[in-house]
């Protein structure tokens, strides 16, 4: 799907494995701390380094986003952004929105052109997957406009219950737009 100029892309497969992305978004926790599901994924690829430079970032709040470098990953930047947790945040969709608009501005406001994000807060934070993909999808749309650097926007679905979810969402979006 493009919207002005920008491709927004769903895959299955693994954030860390992402050769041709300038940033990935790592589902951190506030204390920007290695953790399990992504958040450990992209800090054992990364190294100690990775952690090393989140500690002087946190803590930061629910739909914060920060930004660091990739170290050993193929990246060379990371943004780490909080998640709700679906089961105590009062507006779960409005935070979640907030941490895609959040980690696209800050991106873009770095020049840099192409990011991956994960579905954020769908594992240990309980976000139901079809509400999630809604929220995000509309999220990232809606914050094109506002970009000026990033030409690629690509969701990183892992398992392949989570990949159709996505998929035929954007499809329905993009279809919704009149687009074919
Ligand atoms: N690549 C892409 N997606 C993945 C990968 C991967 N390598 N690994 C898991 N997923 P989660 P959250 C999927 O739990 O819900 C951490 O401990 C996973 O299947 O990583 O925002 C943090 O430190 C799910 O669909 O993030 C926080 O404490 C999605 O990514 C907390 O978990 C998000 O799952 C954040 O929870």
């Amino acid at each position: 799907m493009k919207i002005n100029n920008v491709q927004i892309e769903c895959i299955q497969g693994d954030i860390t494995k992402q050769q041709d992305i300038e940033v990935i978004v790592n589902a951190a926790n506030k204390f920007l701390a290695p953790g399990g599901g992504v958040a450990g994924a992209i800090h054992s690829k990364a190294g100690p380094e990775l952690y090393q430079e989140c500690k002087k970032y946190a803590p930061i709040e629910t739909g914060d986003a920060v930004i660091t470098k990739g170290y050993k990953l193929p990246n060379p930047f990371v943004i780490h952004t909080v998640g709700p947790v679906y089961q105590q945040e009062k507006n779960p969709a409005e935070k979640l929105a907030m941490c895609f608009k959040n980690c696209l501005l800050l991106a873009d406001s770095k020049q840099l052109k192409s990011i991956a994000f994960p579905a954020i807060s769908t594992g240990i934070f309980g976000y139901p997957v079809d509400e999630a993909a809604e929220v995000s999808i509309n999220a990232v749309i809606e914050t094109i406009p506002h970009l000026k650097s990033i030409q690629k926007i690509r969701f990183v679905l892992f398992d392949q219950q989570t990949f159709s979810i996505f998929e035929k969402k954007l499809r329905e979006i993009n279809e919704g737009k009149g687009n074919p």
